[in-house]
């Protein structure tokens, strides 16, 4: 699903040619889309014809798309009629019991997995969704923020433990507070660079934001004392861009990352795993009971702590029952569409019988 940059300009090119112009989804609420055409933020509407053409949510523009749009009442209002597509995405499971796929967020080339360095610190969630993330192709930079709550040595703990899960993926951490490392954040955010915001709530992702676009944009608010939990302050996700001409989008704090993914990006969150996994003796070891299995080997020698390893079967479960369902889906949706067309035939053959 993802596309090449070629297969991206071909089609934009395409659409410019027909006469379209191209903007890009700002933000969307109840069916109604917020655009970015011209460095100007406009209304936008989805055609009749995009609403019957689509069979699924990721169907719709997600913040970040970039949409074929006509544009009306002096570039007040657009009409969107196709989506770009999607050169990089971040997607989760929707939450509950549906089996469905929601785009967080389309084309970003860096995703900020941000997490504070108070109770919010939890290294089996920094896993998740350095999942997700690698998924979908952007690249994730970990953000630990709120340093000035911690002292020197407890902070240099904290480093270590996350970087041995990072893997290739950059660690910074920061305080809005004290403001350290926080030039060096903005720096990455490079002109037409698009980077998004994930993490709990209360980790200070508007905060961070906000010290990017020098105001007070976006709302932020208090965290509970007790347990450093957010009060899911920002409530829609939002592309803004920044005086530099870099993008940056808010997401509200995520309560559940459920997968959306195959085994692919686990292996790669789980490289230390992958590797030794090829000094198994068997080569379709699972590394659950397996004699002479180098991974259970390396968690009684301790190279691998018992959580990252018991982390890696939990999402190792959560991507093969995703997988099993949806097969089972496609199937189900086979079965309708076969359903469908033998009632056709059955009805067809009935009138030619009647003449
Ligand atoms: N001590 C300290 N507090 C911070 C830091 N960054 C953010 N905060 C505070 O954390 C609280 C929550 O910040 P927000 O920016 O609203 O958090 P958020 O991640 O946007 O939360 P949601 O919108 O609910 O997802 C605010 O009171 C911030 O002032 C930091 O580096 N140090
Ligand atoms: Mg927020
Ligand atoms: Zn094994």
């Amino acid at each position: 699903m993802k596309a090449s940059s070629e297969t991206f300009e071909r089609e934009k090119q395409h659409w410019i040619e027909t006469g379209f112009v191209i903007a890009r989804i700002a933000a969307e609420h109840k069916g109604r889309y917020s655009i970015l055409y011209n460095n100007d933020v406009v209304p936008a509407e989805v055609t009749g014809k995009f609403m019957f053409d689509a069979e699924t949510r990721k169907d719709y523009p997600a913040v970040g798309d970039f949409v074929a749009v006509q544009m009306y009442d002096d570039n007040n209002m657009g009409m969107i009629h196709h989506i770009l597509p999607r050169k990089t995405f971040i997607s989760r499971k929707t939450s509950g019991k549906e089996i469905e796929e929601q785009l967080i967020a389309a084309n970003i080339d860096i995703a900020f997995i941000v997490q504070g360095l108070d109770h919010n610190f939890n290294l089996r969630r920094l896993e998740r969704f350095l999942v997700v993330v690698r998924e979908g192709g952007a690249r994730p930079i970990i953000l630990l923020s709120k340093t000035d709550l911690l002292s020197d040595q407890e902070l240099a703990e904290k480093i270590s433990q996350v970087k041995v899960i990072a893997g290739e993926s950059p660690v910074i951490a920061y305080s809005a507070k004290t403001l350290i490392h926080i030039e060096e954040i903005k720096k990455i955010i490079s002109p037409d660079t698009t980077v998004c915001f994930v993490g709990s709530s209360g980790v200070g992702k508007s905060t961070l934001i906000n010290r990017f676009v020098g105001k007070e944009l976006l709302f932020t608010q208090e965290v509970r004392e007790e347990d450093s939990r957010g009060r899911h302050t920002t409530t829609r996700r939002e592309l803004i861009m920044l005086k530099n001409g870099g993008y940056v989008i808010d997401t509200p704090g995520i309560r559940e990352l459920g997968l959306w993914t195959n085994s692919g990006s686990i292996a790669e969150t789980f490289a230390d795993i992958a590797e030794l996994a090829a000094h198994c003796k068997f080569t379709d070891c699972t590394h659950v009971h397996e004699p002479n299995c180098a991974v259970l080997r390396a968690i009684e020698d301790e190279k691998i702590s018992r959580e990252r390893y018991e982390s890696y079967l939990k999402l190792r479960r959560e991507a093969a029952y995703l997988e099993s369902k949806t097969n089972i889906t496609k199937q189900m949706e086979r079965k309708a569409v076969e359903k469908k067309l033998s009632k056709d035939i059955y009805t067809i053959l009935k009138l030619k019988k009647k003449k």
